[in-house]
């Protein structure tokens, strides 16, 4: 047994008791009530969902496991010379609810780098795919591919103890962490490299070795990377990729299924899409104008005729934040601190000091700030990766750390098939009395 699963191990009996024991005490307390506008409009502010890694706080922004992202660039541990932390940190706290050591980074990196072969039917699939397939398409298609190797799946075949599942599910898990870079830079440099592709080096941490494959031996790329992954992890467990990987993984279906699941659900344009669309919107935006920087009036009217339009301003808005995104404000800060000058990033300034205000006064938009995706884009075409119909899969690289994480608990816990109960609009209206209209 690995040293990260013994350590997982034992926290996890004493929690899953924990837990037993708090529903058996506690489980008819009484969580909240919610509304027919609820019901209609996507379940906003209802709790129906416990999800272990993370808690978004709609002022404060995310935590993870009660740290905040600048805490976190603070106290993980980093590659030797580096500035930024290591995801292989940030999944290591999620899944023990505690901060690493340094040595427990270097042991999950080393972990990760023994799991990483990916095998050749994975390739052979992707290779059959039509050249103008999505990046995200083609990930979801590898990770279903994969699950072949299905521990969970093989084991369940044969048939397992209940309480032997988190254990093929960390199988999995693992497994398929350590390979999704590999998947993920096979795409990238199918499709933009002239199928030219890169043996992973098993001496790089995750994410450095994921800018190797990608073609970007360089430092600061790497800082990037490792940022990037790190941010993108977890949101807590009702966002779509994270509840798609929950819910798929309620009816037993592999990690492979469930989190090929989570990221048909990032694939959406009001998800995980929207880094691409931000950086379309606003080269579009550009090439209106006849290129070079645009004054803020014009990124304004810009905003207004997108809003006129009945189009999103992308990388604007969130379900449940009502505040910058600190997701936002890390890359922000990373682009101030390391590349201080760079016109599309200057772009995306302008925009932060211009749409709030637009926005808020259409007097509908609930969330006028800015959310995760409206930054990343700029800081990758700074670096060089241009082609930004790949940028969501790169997110998706880094959401596998929470939505993994989180199924392994789920299974812990013993979580249960989910299937809440839905209504018809008849059945509403004669609930409460309202009169048919005709
Ligand atoms: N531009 C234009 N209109 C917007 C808007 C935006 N950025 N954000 C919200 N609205 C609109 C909604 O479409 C909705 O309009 P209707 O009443 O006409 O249907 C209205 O304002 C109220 O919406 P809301 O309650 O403020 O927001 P929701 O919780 O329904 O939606 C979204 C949250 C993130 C989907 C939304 O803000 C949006 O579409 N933003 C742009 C796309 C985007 O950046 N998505 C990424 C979000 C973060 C993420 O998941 N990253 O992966």
């Amino acid at each position: 047994m690995d040293k990260l699963k013994e350590a997982f191990a034992k926290k996890a009996a004493s929690e899953a008791v924990n837990v037993k024991q708090f529903i058996a005490e506690h489980g008819d307390a009484v969580v909240g009530e919610y509304t027919v506008a609820q019901v209609y409009q996507g379940m906003r502010g209802m709790t129906g969902l416990v999800t272990e890694t993370s808690k978004l706080d709609p002022e404060e922004g995310i935590r993870f496991r009660g740290y905040t992202i600048p805490e976190l660039r603070e106290k993980l541990p980093k590659a030797p010379g580096g500035s930024e932390p290591l995801p292989e940190g940030i999944f290591y706290l999620m899944l023990m609810g505690e901060l690493p050591t340094q040595d427990d980074v270097n042991d999950l990196t080393n972990n990760w780098a023994r799991r990483s072969i990916v095998p050749r039917h994975v390739f052979d699939t992707l290779d059959s795919l039509p050249a103008n397939t999505h990046p995200m398409t083609e990930f979801s298609i590898g990770v279903m591919a994969m699950q072949t190797e299905s521990l969970f799946a093989a084991a369940y075949k044969k048939g397992i103890n209940k309480k032997d599942y988190w254990d093929y599910v960390y199988e999995d898990s693992m497994n398929l962490i350590a390979r999704l870079p590999r998947v993920a830079a096979y795409i990238y440099r199918r499709k933009y490299k002239n199928n030219e592709h890169i043996e992973p080096d098993p001496k790089l941490d995750w994410a450095a070795n994921l800018a190797h494959m990608l073609g970007f031996d360089v430092f600061d790329v790497q800082r990037l990377m490792r940022l990037y992954l790190t941010i993108h992890a977890d949101h807590e467990g009702g966002n779509v990729s994270a509840h798609s990987t929950h819910l798929v993984g309620s009816a037993l279906s592999d990690p492979y299924l469930a989190f090929a699941a989570g990221l048909n659900g990032l694939a959406g344009p009001l998800h995980g899409l929207a880094n691409q669309e931000v950086v379309a919107w606003i080269l579009e935006l550009r090439k209106e104008l006849g290129g070079g920087l645009p004054t803020k009036e014009q990124i304004a009217e810009y905003i207004k005729k997108t809003l006129a339009e009945g189009r999103v301003v992308p990388g604007y808005g969130h379900a449940v934040l009502r505040k910058t995104d600190p997701r936002f404000t890390a890359q922000q800060d990373f682009y101030k601190k390391y590349i201080k000058h760079d016109d599309l990033c200057e772009i995306v300034q302008m925009i932060y000091a211009v749409a709030p205000p637009i926005l808020e006064g259409t007097g509908k938009i609930k969330n006028p700030w800015p959310n995760v995706d409206a930054h990343s884009g700029a800081l990758l075409i700074h670096y060089g990766i241009v082609e930004y119909d790949f940028y969501t899969v790169l997110f998706g690289v880094s959401r596998a750390l929470g939505v993994l994480s989180s199924l392994i608990w789920d299974r812990v816990l013993n979580s249960p098939i989910e299937r809440p109960g839905s209504n018809t609009t008849e059945g509403l209206k004669k609930k409460f009395g309202a009169v048919k209209q005709k």
